[in-house]
């Protein structure tokens, strides 16, 4: 009897045994009498050995009954000796890039050029694979403290970040725009849930092109109600990313091996520094002098390294930015500071957060000292009236967690099909 569909990671344990596996041709040789073929599938590659058989063009998708034997020069230590291949669907025409050679090192635009297929090679993979886990275990994380899932429209009639990278569009002949982020929308529903999280994707149209900046990304977004402060909200996000990286340890060890990439280190809780005190030590420590009221990429880089080395930490909250580097939301104090803060992992920022304003008089305040109008806030603004309780929350760019994570320079390869100032295709 064969055994049916069984997956190329499981080779091992059919010794001896007849298997059928499914999947893609990943590389074949031919070397006259004997055909070497390796077959991709969504668990690893498999080395398949044929005789007497015409090999379908790479990614064909085929299938293949044979019995494994021990192999030790194949991925695995196992390969299938195959009477029989069968294919299901042939490739009509070679890949434009050959996948296994071109992956690791070939021109980046030219992967993204050629996305469609490019994006099936072990290593792409192994990247997206790391991402579906760590957003599952993002939402098993909050399910597990009663947080409520929570789907928010894209389609708005006011940025909640502020005007300047806002996309446009027209909706049926009134202006409207894509969302930034759900903000407003989750504080709503806070009064409705308490406790709440989003996973989708938000939109900036960010002009410049950078290793850390995609037009489209995938916004982790949280927010709870009955807060005593921005501490309150760190917890959460402390908790939430331990299982992240405790999950990606216990399924994702292949993929993390694949770029060579290490967990990330904690040691204990993670450092919550005031924004001026890191200035201050990124000046005094590295002489780097920064622009601006936040730190500049630099800053992040030298600081990230700071905390590593003292506190032996990936992870640092930088805490209490002033009101002109925050959003109108963010809570503040008579001092000019704000309830919030950034998380920086290994150099880069991947979240912003913070206690919000409940009050709507402190609110409309705050609009009025930006010279913001509140057009386009109506509905946002009328919610407090209705008893809204201390809240905050925080977002997590899930690109750049991943990229971190795996050493992916470019956030565009931690996302399928990632739009940048010039890429709208695939
Ligand atoms: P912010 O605008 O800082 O905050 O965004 C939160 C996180 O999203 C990621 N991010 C991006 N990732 C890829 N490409 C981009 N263009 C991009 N812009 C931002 C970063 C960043 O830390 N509403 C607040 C969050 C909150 O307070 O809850 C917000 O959107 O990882």
């Amino acid at each position: 009897a064969v055994n049916e569909r069984v997956l190329n990671a499981d080779l091992g344990q059919y010794e001896g045994k007849e298997v059928r596996l499914r999947g893609f041709v990943y590389t074949r040789r031919d070397l006259g009498g004997v055909q070497f073929l390796v077959l991709r599938d969504r668990s690893g590659i498999a080395q398949v050995v044929l005789s007497g058989a015409h090999l379908p063009l790479p990614e064909s998708s085929v299938e293949v009954v044979g019995k494994v034997v021990r192999q030790a020069k194949a991925p695995g230590g196992f390969e299938v000796q195959a009477a029989d291949l069968h294919i299901l669907s042939a490739a009509t025409e070679p890949p434009p890039v050959e996948l296994p050679k071109v992956e690791w090192n070939a021109n980046p635009e030219t992967l993204l050029d050629y996305r469609y297929v490019t994006i099936r090679g072990l290593k792409d993979r192994a990247a997206l694979k790391v991402q579906a886990v760590l957003v599952n275990a993002f939402r098993e994380a909050l399910l597990a403290q009663d947080f409520t899932e929570i789907f928010t429209p894209k389609i708005v009639s006011a940025g909640a970040e502020g005007g300047a990278n806002l996309f446009e569009i027209d909706y049926f002949g009134r202006r409207a725009y894509l969302a930034q982020s759900p903000q407003l929308y989750k504080q709503i529903m806070v009064g409705v849930f308490e406790r709440v999280f989003e996973v989708a994707p938000v939109y900036r149209a960010e002009e410049h092109a950078t290793s850390r900046h995609l037009n489209e990304y995938l916004s982790l977004d949280v927010e709870l109600g009955f807060v005593q402060s921005e501490d309150d909200v760190m917890d959460v996000e402390e908790q939430v990313l331990q299982h992240i990286v405790a999950r990606l340890g216990e399924q994702c060890s292949g993929e993390l091996a694949a770029f060579g990439a290490a967990l990330p280190a904690f040691s204990g809780r993670i450092p919550r520094i005031p924004l001026m005190e890191a200035r201050r030590i990124v000046t005094e420590r590295y002489g780097h002098q920064i622009g601006g009221k936040d730190l500049d990429p630099e800053a992040e880089r030298l600081f990230s390294q700071f905390v590593k080395d003292e506190f032996g930490s990936d992870f640092v909250f930088v805490t209490k930015y002033p009101r002109t580097a925050r959003p109108f939301y963010a809570y503040f104090e008579e001092d000019g500071l704000t309830r919030s803060f950034d998380l920086l992992f290994r150099g880069i920022e991947i979240t912003s957060g913070g206690q919000r304003i409940h009050d709507l008089d402190m609110l409309r305040r705050s609009l009025r000292e930006r010279g913001m109008s509140e057009e386009g806030f109506e509905g946002y603004l009328e919610v407090f009236k209705h008893g809204m309780p201390p809240h905050g929350g925080f977002a997590i760019g899930a690109e750049r967690l991943t990229a971190r994570i795996l050493g992916i320079a470019n956030v565009r390869f931690a996302r399928a099909f990632p739009r940048d100032r010039h890429r709208l295709t695939p």
